[in-house]
């Protein structure tokens, strides 16, 4: 069985490829297509811009599974900032490193004392006859004083998971994998998946 990953994103694929190992599945990601361009993320919510990775691939590949997901980071001292546009906090096509660095100067500039944060992920995963199975994860922790640690992507470097004194990109892949609020969707849709391989 296919599964494919509406992602243009490697490192989140590489998360979401070893999520799914063991299962007697094929997953590919959409940035595997020679013509795939990405759809807008014009949605209000993170559930609306999964809805539209998922639905645009769909398009594309209607016998397939489809999985998307559409994650961020908020920080609620911040009015939940930068929430669904993470991605390009610091501009259209900005670097993580752009977008970590803009956050730590934002929150120094506002003399933000609550560093409170919290990681959210709404996956979609969309069967062969359209069936759609939503689900959520949460990651709660706090925004480091510095940028620490290669490993990940995004806001990595700066986010401490609660319970941790250091920081996900420190703390490595499979730390996070156990952790992270993509995890915690995808765990959902794992078992979901499972049974239907298992022909339940
Ligand atoms: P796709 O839409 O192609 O999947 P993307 O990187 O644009 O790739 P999102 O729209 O979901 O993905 O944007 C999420 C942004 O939020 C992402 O670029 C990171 O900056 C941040 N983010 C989400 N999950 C993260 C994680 O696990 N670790 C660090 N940052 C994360």
């Amino acid at each position: 069985m296919e599964l494919w990953f509406a992602t243009t994103n490697k490192d989140k694929f590489k998360e979401i490829k070893e999520l799914l190992k063991n299962l007697p599945l094929e997953v590919h990601g959409a940035f595997e297509m020679p013509h795939y361009s990405a759809p807008e993320e014009n949605g209000e919510t993170f559930l609306e811009n999964a809805k539209i990775k998922a639905r645009f691939l769909k398009a594309m590949k209607p016998q397939s599974w489809i999985l998307a997901d559409d994650s961020g980071l908020e920080v609620p001292a911040m009015k939940n900032l930068p929430g669904v546009h993470s991605a390009r906090y610091a501009g259209p096509r900005a670097r993580d490193i752009e977008n970590t660095t803009k956050l730590l100067h934002q929150m120094g500039l506002q003399k933000i004392a609550d560093r409170t944060a919290l990681f959210k992920c709404v996956m979609v995963l969309l069967g062969p006859n359209n069936e759609e199975q939503v689900s959520e994860g949460i990651l709660k922790g706090t925004i480091a004083g510095q940028a620490k640690g290669k490993t990940g992507f995004g806001y990595d470097p700066i986010f401490i998971p609660e319970s941790n004194t250091q920081t996900l990109a420190e703390l490595g892949m499979a730390v996070k994998n156990r952790l992270s609020h993509r995890a915690q969707a995808l765990r959902t849709i794992r078992t979901h998946l499972e049974g239907i391989l298992a022909g339940v």
